[in-house]
Parts: C-alpha cells; sequence; structure tokens
C-alpha cells in the first residue's frame, strides 16, 4: 500500500489495501465491507435465521474466532466448540486462544478432548493409520462437530472456512474432477438424516481480511500453522491460487464465486443421487453407511496404538 493512501469511503488514511476491490480503506470502513460481505453469503444462502441456535467450531485462528465475533456483532446466538486434537504445543496455545476468547466476552464453550474423552490423538492417529495426519483429523473433527451439534441441540453447525480455503479445495477437485465432492463443496449443507445443518459465512472473505477483522478488533489469535499441515496439498493450491491472484487481483474470487453461481447448480443432481442408505452406527449411533463408522473404526485402532508425540511426526518434514 502506498504511503499515504485513502479510504476509498471517506477519503482518512487507509489501513489496508484490497487489490480485488481496487480500493484502500481505513478500519472503520475496512469493519464495514467485512460485516457486508459476511451479511451477503448469509442471506443469498440463506444460511442463518435469528431464530437458530448456532454453533461455531472454533480452533483459536483467525477464521474461527473472527466468523464467531462476526455472527455475534451481527446479533446473533451462538456457543463455540473446541476441540483439542493433541497436536504438542500447537493444540495447547489454539486451546489458550479459543478459551481466552470465550472468557473475555462471557461467551459458552463446549470442550472435547480427543486424548481425554476418546483416547487417542492426531499424531498418535496419524502413525496408527499410517496416513497423512490431515485424513484422521479431518474425519475426528468431522464427526466430533456433527455429534456436538446433535446433541447439544443447536440448528446449525458453523465453520470459519473463508475463501481461500474453499478456492483451494475446489482447485483441487477440479483439477481431479472429483464431481462427487464438486457437487458438495456449498457453502450451505442443509440438515439430513442425523448430520446438523452447516454453513460457511466466511466464503466471501479471503484469509488476508480476516487476520485483519482479528488484528482490528483486537482479537488475540493463533498465528502458527499447524505442524502438521507441512506438505499437505492444500497449502500447495493455495500458493498456486496466490500466485495466480498477485498477477491477475480478483481471480480467486471469481474462480470460487463463479463456480457457485454458474456450476454448482449444473452439479446439484450429483448432491441428491450421491446418497446411500444410512444406518446406526453399531458402537456409537451416528449415521453411516456401514456397520461401524469410520471415526469408531479410527478410535479403536488409534487408542490401542502407543502415543505418538507430534515431534516425531513432523521430524524430516520440514
Ligand atoms: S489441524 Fe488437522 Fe488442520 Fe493440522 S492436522 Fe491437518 S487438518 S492441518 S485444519
Ligand atoms: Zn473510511
Ligand atoms: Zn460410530
Amino acid at each position: 500500500m502506498h504511503v499515504g493512501s485513502k479510504c476509498r469511503t471517506c477519503r482518512r488514511p487507509a489501513i489496508i489495501d484490497l487489490p480485488r476491490h481496487n480500493a484502500n480503506f481505513c478500519a472503520e470502513h475496512f469493519l464495514e465491507l467485512c460485516r457486508r460481505q459476511v451479511v451477503k453469503a448469509i442471506e443469498h444462502f440463506q444460511m442463518l435465521t435469528p431464530d437458530d441456535r448456532i454453533l461455531v467450531a472454533v480452533s483459536g485462528g483467525k477464521d474461527s474466532l473472527a466468523v464467531w465475533d462476526l455472527l455475534l456483532e451481527l446479533g446473533y446466538r451462538a456457543d463455540g466448540l473446541y476441540v483439542g486434537l493433541g497436536i504438542g504445543e500447537y493444540s495447547d496455545v489454539s486451546g489458550a486462544h479459543a478459551k481466552a476468547f470465550a472468557a473475555q466476552r462471557g461467551l459458552k464453550l463446549i470442550e472435547i478432548s480427543l486424548r481425554g474423552d476418546y483416547g487417542y490423538d492426531i499424531p498418535t492417529a496419524a502413525s496408527a493409520t499410517r496416513r497423512v495426519p490431515c485424513s484422521a483429523c479431518g474425519l475426528s473433527k468431522r464427526h466430533l462437530f456433527d455429534k456436538a451439534a446433535i446433541d447439544g441441540g443447536y440448528t446449525v453447525l458453523v465453520t470459519g472456512h473463508n475463501l481461500d480455503d474453499e478456492a483451494a479445495v475446489l482447485l483441487g477437485n477440479t483439477m481431479r474432477w472429483e464431481i462427487g465432492y464438486l457437487a458438495r463443496q456449498l457453502p450451505v449443507l442443509a440438515a439430513r438424516d442425523g448430520f446438523p445443518k452447516k454453513v460457511k459465512p466466511l466464503c466471501r472473505l479471503t484469509e488476508r481480511e480476516t487476520a485483519a477483522w482479528c488484528v482490528v478488533r483486537g482479537i488475540d489469535y493463533l498465528v502458527d500453522e499447524c505442524p502438521m499441515a507441512i506438505g499437505n496439498k492444500h497449502l500447495g493450491y493455495k500458493a498456486t491460487l496466490n500466485a495466480m491472484e498477485a498477477d491477475s487481483p480478483g481471480s480467486k474470487a471469481a474462480f470460487y464465486l463463479n463456480f457457485l453461481e454458474r456450476m454448482a447448480p449444473l452439479l446439484a443432481d450429483h448432491l441428491t443421487t450421491e446418497r446411500d442408505a444410512l444406518v446406526a452406527c453399531a458402537t456409537c449411533g451416528a449415521p453411516t453407511s456401514g456397520e461401524v463408522c469410520a471415526f469408531c473404526r479410527l478410535q479403536a485402532t488409534a487408542s490401542e496404538h502407543r502415543p505418538v508425540p507430534v515431534e516425531m511426526m513432523t521430524r524430516g518434514r520440514r
């Protein structure tokens, strides 16, 4: 940003430049732009109503704290859910940020510990299954988020996925033409067969914008990346998109938002035909297409395994 840049709205000194909007903004009008983008996403996709009981999955990072803050600011009622993944110091610090945010504002935060409540953690699960950590982690989070929302009587589960996350997943799915995944890559998924409604109100904001939201609002968030993300393809897709965005501002948002508007409706048939008949998991009762759900199978394997420290799983990967 050039020294002396002015806010597009009020001409006062700007604090941030947003090349994709071809404009600079002061703090007040930057926050207003973020609110507007979130309201637009919520209204366009009919994500939330004022009567909803909302559960926000909170990691302690910028996106989840920003979305919780934004929803409260917009007048919604929302509790938080924190799942301790047992990823060494990263999890300790992320948990501290989530708890501090809730405590400072007198908010309810449901806390679950994978190790304490389910007898395993992500480094151990990755070692036991010999698969990438994010696979066991994603499976565990999805199951526990769904379960907490259903058990707690919440009508909607909110996650902090931002435009960069969604565009990176979209690029990965497009590279392989994963039609089933592409059909489901929507910022709102309706409740069905024992799964809660799931929404992503930050889908129109980039991660630079959610970080700036937190800085301007004085929200203390965990800046470090998860140590187990190293080498994951998602980061590579983000870097590719960022390189394209640097050359052509706005291309990342166009890629994702135009997919939602132009392509996703054409895939709607795949969303309805892809459903298997679901039955209750014999162990935990969650909806599953097999006899025992993937989470219970993972838990059985990982909780039998001797605990593996995170350092062992990240050594030599940097
Ligand atoms: S926490 Fe889990 Fe992420 Fe870490 S292990 Fe992968 S999925 S990168 S959002
Ligand atoms: Zn301004
Ligand atoms: Zn189960």
